[in-house]
Formats: C-alpha cells, structure tokens, sequence
C-alpha cells in the first residue's frame, strides 16, 4: 500500500523540487515544459514514458504543439505520494 506523504515530508520534498508547483486538484504537482518545437516536445515525452514505464508510476499530462504540462499525483494513495517526488526527479534529470 503506498501512502501520502505527510505534511513533514511534503515541505522537504517540495523545497528539493524548486520547479514544480503543488496542485490542489488532484492532490500533487505540477509542472511545464517549453520546447523548440513539437518534435522536441514528443521526444522529451517518449524518454518521460520509458521512465514511466520503468518507474510503474505514470503521469497526468497534456501537450500542445512545443508545450508539455505534468501532474504528478499517485492515485493508489489519493494524492502526493514518494513516487510522485522520485518521478519528477527523473524528470528534471532529463533536462540535464
Ligand atoms: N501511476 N500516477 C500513478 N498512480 C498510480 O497509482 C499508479 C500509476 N501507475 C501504475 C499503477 N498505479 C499500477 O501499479 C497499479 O497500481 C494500477
């Protein structure tokens, strides 16, 4: 069973993730991406989906044309979970 984090956790794994924001509905976080162009934007999207896949912890997410928005939010727990916060590290770390 996973679980939420508490408050304690929260604030210390959001103060480790400047870029993403706390999103209230549904309970996680968020965050936008701006690529050169569509294909940049899809590309970034297939290496999030391998992580996904390889995490079991998958995203809430939009995109159009150059523009990617995440949610990142674990619904076998109902909101913020440790495997939210390990994702958008993943995440950032493509951006590398
Ligand atoms: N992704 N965001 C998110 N939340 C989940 O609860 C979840 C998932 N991907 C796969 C997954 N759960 C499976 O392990 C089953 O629990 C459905």
């Amino acid at each position: 069973m996973i679980a939420t984090l508490t408050q304690e956790q929260r604030a210390a794994a959001l103060a480790e993730l400047p870029e993403w924001t706390v999103v209230a509905e549904p309970d996680g976080i968020s965050r936008r991406f701006v690529f050169s162009d569509f294909v940049a934007a899809f590309g970034f999207m297939t290496r999030v989906a391998i992580l996904a896949e390889k995490a079991d912890h998958h995203p809430e997410w939009s995109n159009v044309y150059n523009r990617v928005d995440i949610v990142l939010t674990t619904h076998d727990a109902g909101g913020l979970s440790q495997r939210d916060v390990d994702l958008a590290h993943a995440i950032n770390s493509l951006l590398e």
